[in-house]
């Protein structure tokens, strides 16, 4: 079978797994996102690796070096996704990675690197607002503080790892030997447009940009939607909305296209037709290539904010949930992934680009080099979206390029 064809069939298969029968949404911890760790530990050692499972679920398959004691090559993603997203983000990148293995071992090849594959558990943090939390844990650099974290329904992160089996007294430092890193390499779908618009299948990623998020609560006063006249109504509804407005305005301005401002949560309490909302809790996230930009941006629309809720007479609080910065992708793993896109695709130099959306590339970057390959979106570039799609053409023309970068890979002196 078409080794590309194989890889979007495991995809579909995986997608599967879903904690909603309507569309695509695996959350950190839910049953389907325990099996669809299982299926992919499965995969690991069809594909003659050893498999691990760390404190908080990340699956990490070992495929060791020709010798003892050699450098490790760490590669991977994440396996949960966002609501309704697309079965690709993430997945992809666990998939591509140990597809390479897969063929290594049948021929009984080793490399001068032992190969560890990582599917991250919680990289999205839709549940718990957790983003990053899985590999911030492999590196030991777990937020003990996270585990306070509530979900939709109230659940504590804690309770929900010690339900599926995971001891939180357990996270207690790095699931991967950190001296032993030579590199990280992320394989992941682009995300956007640029590879579709130059038809290419594959690019490098230059950087990733920063990002923040932050849970917004407005309380305002609750009241009958018939006898409060408007100047004196405290809606804590109409408040956010004007926030929100705000904060679109804001990252709209600016010469930088890498500027931009989501708000993609909005819950009111105890909402009904015919109450003045009394308390609204809302999403921030902003995220910029460099972190001047997103610096300034977050303090204009901070101070914005609180100017609204002054002039409306509700109070505003908010919590920081996710805070990463800027992150360059390594020279020499940016170079060695280049030149074997190159020698896959042909073609001249391969296309390098940014990234606008996070990855678990950042985190790992503060302890080893880090390098991501980008593989082209379909469907106009589109993501986090059940429309997100990827060629059998291009996930075959990743895992070559991928299985070159192997096969050349000398750890850097
Ligand atoms: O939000 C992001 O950039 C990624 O999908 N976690
Ligand atoms: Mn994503
Ligand atoms: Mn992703």
């Amino acid at each position: 079978m078409n080794p590309g064809r194989e890889i979007l069939d495991r995809v579909a298969a995986l997608g599967r797994h879903s904690d909603s029968p309507d569309h695509y949404t695996r959350t950190y911890l839910t049953p389907a996102h325990q099996a669809a760790a299982r299926d992919i530990a499965q995969l690991m050692r069809d594909a003659g690796m050893q498999v691990r499972t760390d404190a908080v679920g990340s699956v990490i398959g070992r495929y060791e070096a020709r010798s003892q004691g050699a450098k490790t090559l760490l590669m991977g993603s994440h396996y949960d996704s966002v609501r309704n997203g697309g079965k690709y983000d993430g997945v992809l990148g666990i998939l591509v990675p140990i597809a390479c293995v897969a063929e290594l071992s049948a021929r009984g090849e080793r490399l001068p690197v032992a190969i560890e594959v990582v599917a991250f558990s919680d990289e999205e943090g839709a549940r718990f607002q957790t983003g990053m939390l899985a590999s911030r844990a492999l590196i030991g650099r777990f937020e003990r503080s996270t585990l306070e974290h509530r979900d939709a329904d109230g659940v504590r992160l804690a309770d929900a790892m010690r339900d599926a089996g995971f001891d939180p007294a357990k996270i207690d430092g790095p699931s991967v030997d950190l001296a032993s890193l030579a590199a990280y390499v992320e394989v992941h779908i682009e995300q956007g447009p640029v590879l579709l618009e130059e038809g290419r299948a594959l690019g490098v990623v230059t950087s990733i940009a920063a990002g923040i998020r932050n849970t917004m609560k407005v309380t305002g006063e609750s009241g009958h939607a018939g006898t409060v006249p408007m100047p004196m109504r405290h809606d804590a509804l109409a408040a956010a909305a004007e926030m929100i407005v705000a904060i679109e305005k804001r990252c709209k301005q600016g010469s930088t296209s890498s500027l931009v401002g989501t708000v993609g949560m909005l819950e009111v309490k105890n909402g009904t037709g015919n109450v003045i909302a009394g308390e609204v809790k809302f999403s921030v996230d902003i995220r910029a290539a460099d972190a001047q930009t997103l610096s300034t941006a977050q303090r204009d629309v901070f101070a914005e904010l609180d100017a609204i809720a002054k002039r409306r007479g509700v109070k505003l609080e908010g919590s920081r949930t996710h805070d990463v910065k800027p992150v360059p992708c390594t020279g020499w793993v940016q170079d060695r992934l280049a030149a074997a896109v190159e020698r896959t695709l042909g073609g001249g130099p391969a296309r390098r680009l940014p990234s606008g959306a996070g990855h678990d590339a950042m985190i790992l970057a503060e302890v080893t080099d880090v390098g991501m390959m980008f593989v082209r979106c379909g469907a106009g570039g589109v993501s986090h979206n059940p429309a997100e799609t990827v060629t059998a053409e291009d996930a075959a023309a990743a895992r070559n390029a991928l299985l070159d970068f192997l096969r050349t890979f000398e750890p850097k002196a």
